[in-house]
């Protein structure tokens, strides 16, 4: 996957709701992303269905965080699912994402390592300077192992520009955090992001496909703007 755009975060646990929202937004974002809620409900059938539906790639968000042994079974119960590509958290140390990345590789998935989260309470544990020392740190890890990319905050645009100038223009950023957490369509690809995570915003309005239109527009004006701008400089 590589281009900017909107990754939708299909976070509906109601399995019929969910099909249908897929189908409406499939035009306007590049990938869908699943999680937890709707896996624990349903089952992991889900996700070949909605790529079958939407003939869109799945990013299943597990934010995979165990023991290396552990992480590499869920890892590979993953792949057999038939998910494009899987989010592993960082923190867990360096073993872990080790062995994931290598698996997923073998099998030509991606992967997603979460360097720092974008809710207001990511810094309670690790204070703001801790933090950014740690999330720079597993930024460059992932990038050593080879991971595909990293998963930075668009709550905070300037993190994301850090990150970028980290991880170099090789590896791909998605960034949540658009719309119902404060950020806005454009914010994190402008500030080097290659795709925007976004899911309430879209799948609780009234008009789920409307709504991503609107957004898909939005994001296509925004790197309109600015490549005039550099044009004209
Ligand atoms: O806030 P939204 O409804 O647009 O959803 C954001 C999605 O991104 C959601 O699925 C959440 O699990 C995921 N995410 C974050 O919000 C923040 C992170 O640091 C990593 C993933």
């Amino acid at each position: 996957m590589r281009g900017k755009g909107i990754i939708h975060a299909l976070d509906v646990e109601d399995i019929d709701k969910a099909f249908k929202i897929a189908v409406d937004v499939k035009d306007y974002v590049e990938m869908i992303k699943i999680s937890y809620p709707m896996i624990i409900r349903n089952g992991s059938w889900v996700i070949e269905k909605i790529k079958e539906i939407t003939g869109l790639p799945v990013l299943a968000c597990f934010k995979i965080a165990d023991i290396p042994e552990i992480s590499k079974r869920i890892m590979k119960e993953t792949i057999d699912k038939d998910a494009d590509a899987v989010t592993l958290h960082g923190f867990v140390g360096r073993k872990t994402l080790e062995e994931c990345i290598k698996l997923a590789d073998k099998f030509g998935v991606e992967t997603y390592v979460v360097t720092e989260m974008s809710h207001d309470d990511a810094d309670y544990f690790l204070n703001r300077e801790l933090l950014t020392q740690v999330s720079e740190r597993i930024a460059r890890v992932a990038k050593e192992l080879g991971a595909t990319g990293i998963v930075a905050p668009a709550t905070k645009p300037q993190r994301v520009k850090k990150f970028r100038e980290i991880v170099g223009s090789d590896m791909i950023i998605i960034s949540p955090g658009i719309g119902a957490q404060g950020g806005k369509v454009g914010d994190a690809i402008l500030a080097g992001a290659d795709y925007e995570i976004i899911g309430r915003s879209i799948y609780t309005a009234p008009d789920p496909k409307k709504k991503a239109r609107e957004m898909y527009l939005t994001l296509q004006e925004r790197l309109r703007e600015v490549k005039e701008e550099s044009v004209l400089h």
